[in-house]
């Protein structure tokens, strides 16, 4: 398949230092190359380019606003281009709060996309339910229509607005959801899967459920934003926010390769894996899991393929 890889070096939506090296590191533990070595041809677009301001530039609750803004405008029109170009857009996080930018940028592109949000939170908070303060919690509310009236106008933002329904959107793994980001799921009756349901059913019922509920004619692209929390810490230590009792690699890799076969998986995010964080072996093991996420993202199945045009054993 066709891929188009950006890296987006930006951890300012969030407090622990470190996301920003996810893209290099990423490439430089060879994400690029083993996708090309599995049969994609592969674009590598580079970074975005972005100085953070020395600012503290805290906007109506939201730390950093100011540097999300202008980050996620820059890659918004990438990932839109990518898209355009006919590849999928492969983004390489970075914090969660990139999910502003690729997100829009994808339905900009392809206004009839459907989103799969698949992390340990909900990352719906607005910045009026936030405790935090950290954008990465708050993304996917910048999206939602049915949001917008709970929204507080925040000056530099005009260029995004949002642009998809709640009832295109499915969570898979939730397991730390905080009280007013439940009641916005329940609101808006949003499909919403935790680690429980997923145990409950099976990861292969709980994409197959999700995706019934988000594209109910099998007509919609699809974005899946996957943040590597969503796998338990065992097989992705090196994050800023683990949470104990999540999808084992095997079930994130079965999700993945599940939207690749809809033939409608257009853009892929995999964020928050921070080199700073663990131990050497702790950042090869989420690593490791990265590039298999990618590798089943594009298609990848472990049983291997018969060489082309070759029917008899030489
Ligand atoms: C929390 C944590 N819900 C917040 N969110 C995280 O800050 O809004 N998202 N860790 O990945
Ligand atoms: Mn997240
Ligand atoms: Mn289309
Ligand atoms: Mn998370």
């Amino acid at each position: 398949s066709k891929i188009g890889v950006i890296g987006a070096p930006f951890d300012k939506g969030q407090r622990k230092e470190g996301a920003a090296l996810g893209p290099s590191s990423l490439r430089q533990s060879g994400l690029i190359k083993h996708l090309e070595s599995i049969g994609c041809d592969v674009h590598d677009f580079g970074d975005i380019d972005y100085q953070p301001t020395r600012e503290e530039g805290t906007v109506k609750n939201v730390r950093n606003m100011k540097d999300v803004i202008a980050f996620n405008e820059k890659l918004s029109q990438k990932v839109s281009q990518i898209i355009k170009d006919g590849r999928m857009c492969l983004t390489l996080g970075g914090d969660h709060s990139i999910g502003v930018g690729t997100v829009h940028g994808h339905l900009k592109a392809q206004p009839e996309t459907s989103l799969l949000w698949v992390d340990a939170h909900a990352d719906i908070n607005t910045p009026v339910t936030s405790n935090s303060g950290n954008a990465h919690g708050m993304p996917l509310s910048f999206h939602i229509k049915e949001l917008t009236e709970y929204q507080p106008e925040i000056p530099g933002f005009e260029w995004h607005s949002p642009m998809i329904s709640a009832r295109n959107i499915a969570f898979i793994g939730l397991r730390d959801v905080e009280p007013y980001e439940r009641l916005i799921i329940e609101k808006l009756g949003m499909c919403a899967l935790s680690m429980e349901e997923v145990h409950g059913i099976g990861i292969k019922e709980a994409v197959k459920y999700a995706l019934s509920r988000i594209d109910p004619r099998n007509s919609r692209h699809i974005h899946v934003s996957f943040d590597i929390d969503a796998l338990d810490p065992l097989e992705a230590p090196s994050t800023g926010t683990p949470v104990r009792g999540g999808l084992t690699l095997r079930e994130g890799t079965e999700l993945l390769r599940s939207v690749h076969r809809t033939g409608r998986l257009s853009a892929v995010d995999i964020v928050e894996v921070n080199p700073l964080l663990g131990s050497a072996s702790d950042l090869k093991i989420t690593l490791d899991a990265a590039r298999h996420l990618a590798a089943a993202a594009a298609g990848y199945y472990p049983g291997g393929w018969a060489p082309k045009g070759v029917t008899d054993i030489p």
